[in-house]
């Protein structure tokens, strides 16, 4: 459970949506309201509509310059896109410290009730630029500040653990879960047969693959998901003491995800769902937040755990080492400009400052190098820290030169260092005066090739994760995998993986095996530590079966997530099914209710346009049922008025609208004439409809924001389908 600091919480008003980075960036907004058409060059334009001709149907002309420069810039407008986490949205805000970070780090932007300007960008990893944000996947989460004392980025993630424990591995991982590269199949998903064969031959993969097939991996929105920086990294104070540390980032609004069937639709009824729910909520002023936590473990403690602080696979259970929050985020305002800012933008987990430092986590080390490599192609420049959005507010002053497109402007003959001539500036920078000094950790080793055996229990923590589970949560686990599984074509993979799968618990082995038509192999005589070097003792590292009953960690489920406790209704979206007809009482005190608690609805209509109200009142629709559905909102509620329900019986469409939230497990309302409806709706999975949970009707707005409030009704769901 995190424990709450004696802060200013919340008491600072949330500043302007502007700060020293937003101001910064002004030099290099324009904006063309009320001017006149120029060239590159500045010159004014008197037509780009036609080209130069001899003649009006003879040939176009070389000369013309304009349709060169108009037609050559088009024809480079676009950069590489990311090798991994292509698909993102971000947007700028604030973080604000708390009172008590500095008493672990030296960091300016840790220092009590200091703001610093951030800029946020949510990923997912698998797809392209312009595939779905619903994929099944882990989303990145990577925050920048421009601190007084340069740019630190957190490129995090919103699991907490990763697939490989090394960073060589990472190409035959990105290799093996994006599109195969025979057909470039899937799309927007982990790649089937890959994806699997690699899995089944990676035990370590073990852990984060099962938080991977959670319902962690299909967020309800960004805004409510966790983020963590995955490795331990170092935090070091202002005496110089460090202290190991994972970092949190734990939202406001609890964690909230969809289920797989919503996700599936959301991809084809919306699939930019994510990032307009994020452009969205922050246009409506519902600004975003996330609270930063800290698990800080004294250097001394480092091997009291029985896995070790530099394996990425592992957590530290927030019952060992519980979370103490440091300070909070919020993101309150929108780009100006997609690919200037949100395409452009340059993360790098080595862009540290004082009072931060890095760990020998062997992923980690990996990334360091990474990160610049990926920018020169994608940015094509050394001097990609110059596009405005990466610049730092920080001045910066070095005797670095040129390369492409360098846009400072460096005075005078002096570009090498020591020099006397120009009294050694810019001159280096003492530690008092701010200069970074690295950890000096004491190493001393041999030169190897090797992992350590300290990383091999590969086993303990994926099963701590699946035991943490509530029931729900483990039944939708299995569909995953029944699902990913399924898809492999072949069966050795399928077997591979059921086998993996027993090693950490025989229940979820055997669940999925029946969703499979498998029966689970045995593990008898199979070495199963594969990735090691040619000549490793691959049975002196036999990673272990886990054993016993391991204790359960609540922080890994989001049922029983200490971080969903509080029950809200804070920007939830309601559909309100009507027609002509429908009673306008009805529909104004849910409203009214909804909107005290910071929700919205819409009113979903079969027509576009305006519905008359049984008084004659005539209200604005915003979806016609043909251009929305109910996997796009958190519940579902039948207006009043018996020609309203009438008219919304002859729709199949509204019918499918109130079965489907149903079966999804949301809440349903109904005004007492709505009644009809929802009988009519109680087909299939849904047959229980009148008397499921989560149902009101004619019970009045106040039930309804009650059940909006608490969720997700999962007894249907398991009532539906008792035996996954
Ligand atoms: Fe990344 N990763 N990564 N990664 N990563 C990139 O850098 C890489 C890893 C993460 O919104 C790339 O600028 C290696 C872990 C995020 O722009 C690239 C390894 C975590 C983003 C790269 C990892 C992350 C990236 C591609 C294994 C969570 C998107 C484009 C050692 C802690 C940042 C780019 C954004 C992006 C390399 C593993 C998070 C190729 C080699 C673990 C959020 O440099």
């Amino acid at each position: 459970m995190a424990k709450s600091p004696k802060s200013n919480q919340n008491s600072a008003p949330a500043p302007p949506a502007t700060n020293a980075k937003l101001d910064e960036l002004n030099q290099n907004r324009e904006d063309s309201t009320g001017q006149l058409l120029t060239s590159n060059q500045g010159l004014r334009v008197n037509d780009d509509q036609n080209s130069l001709k001899a003649g009006e149907r003879g040939p176009t002309l070389l000369e013309d310059f304009l349709l060169r420069e108009k037609i050559t810039h088009f024809d480079h407008e676009r950069i590489p896109e990311r090798v991994v986490h292509a698909r993102g949205v971000a947007a700028h805000g604030y973080f604000e410290a708390y009172d008590n970070a500095s008493q672990y780090s030296k960091a300016a932007f840790l220092q009590p009730g200091v703001q610093t300007p951030i800029f946020t960008r949510f990923s997912t990893v698998a797809g392209f630029r312009g595939s779905t944000d619903m994929a099944r996947d882990v989303r990145g989460f990577a925050v920048k500040f421009y601190t007084q004392e340069g740019i630190y980025d957190f490129v995090g993630n919103n699991i907490p653990v990763f697939f490989i424990q090394d960073a060589i591995k990472f190409p035959d991982l990105i290799h093996a879960v994006k599109p195969e590269p025979h057909n470039e199949i899937p799309q927007a998903a982990s790649a089937h047969n890959t994806f699997w064969d690699f899995i089944s031959a990676n035990p370590e993969s073990m852990h984060m693959v099962l938080w991977t097939m959670s319902d962690r991996a299909i967020p309800r929105n960004l805004r409510m998901m966790e983020g963590f920086n995955v490795h331990t990294w170092r935090l070091i104070d202002a005496q110089g003491k460090s202290r190991f540390v994972k970092f949190h980032w734990k939202p406001k609004l609890g964690i909230k995800s969809v289920v797989w069937d919503e996700a599936l639709q959301i991809s084809g009824k919306d699939p930019d769902f994510h990032r307009r729910d994020l452009w969205e909520n922050i246009e409506a002023g519902n600004f975003p937040e996330w609270e930063l936590g800290v698990q800080v473990v004294e250097e001394e403690d480092e091997f009291k755990f029985d896995f070790d602080l530099l394996d990425a696979t592992k957590v530290i259970p927030e019952e060992l080492v519980p979370v103490t929050i440091i300070g909070r985020m919020v993101l309150n305002r929108n780009p100006d400009n997609y690919f200037a800012e949100t395409e452009q933008v340059a993360f790098h987990p080595g862009h540290i400052v004082p009072g931060i430092d890095f760990t020998n986590d062997p992923l980690l080390q990996g990334r360091l190098f990474s990160y610049t490599d990926t920018q020169l192609t994608r940015l094509g420049s050394p001097n990609f820290h110059e596009i405005p959005i990466n610049r730092s507010i920080a001045p910066i002053h070095n005797n670095q030169r040129d390369g492409h497109m360098r846009q400072q402007i460096n005075v005078g003959k002096f570009s090498y260092g020591p020099n006397l001539l120009h009294d050694n500036a810019p001159r280096q920078a003492k530690q008092a005066e701010g200069g970074f000094v690295s950890h000096n950790e004491r190493v001393e080793a041999h030169k190897v090739r090797a992992r350590s055996k300290s990383f091999v229990d590969h086993y303990s923590q994926a099963r701590l994760f699946w035991n943490s589970q509530a029931e729900i949560e483990k039944v939708h686990i299995i569909k995953a995998l029944r699902f990913e599984l399924g898809k492999v074509e072949a069966e050795s993979v399928r077997k591979r993986m059921l086998l993996q799968l027993s090693l950490v618990a025989d229940e979820l082995a055997s669940r999925v095996a029946k969703g499979l038509g498998l029966e689970v192999p045995s593990a008898e005589g199979v070495q199963l530590n594969y990735g090691l070097g040619a000549d490793a003792d691959v049975a002196a590292h036999q990673s272990k079966p886990a054993t016993g009953n391991e204790p359960k960690s609540a922080a890994l489920s989001i049922e029983n997530h200490p971080l969903n406790a509080k029950k809200s209704i804070a920007t939830k979206q309601v559909a309100i099914l009507a027609a002509d007809g429908a009673d306008a009482a009805s529909i104004a005190a849910l409203k009214k209710a909804l909107e005290a608690g910071g929700a919205t609805a819409k009113l979903v209509a079969p027509h576009l346009g305006h519905l008359r109200t049984s008084g004659g009142e005539a209200l604005r629709i915003d979806f016609s049922l043909q251009t929305t559905a109910s996997v796009l909102f958190d519940g579902v509620y039948v207006a009043g008025g018996e020609q309203s329900v009438q008219a919304l019986l002859q729709q199949h469409d509204a019918l499918h609208f109130v079965n489907e939230a149903y079966r999804h497990c949301k809440p349903v309302g109904a005004a007492p004439a709505g009644k009809a409806l929802l009988s009519a709706a109680a087909y299939g999975g849904a047959k229980d409809i009148l008397s499921g949970d989560g149902v009101s009707v004619g019970d009045g707005a106040d039930k309804f924001v009650q059940d909006l409030a608490t969720g997700r009704f999962w007894s249907r769901e398991l009532k539906a389908e008792p035996k996954v």
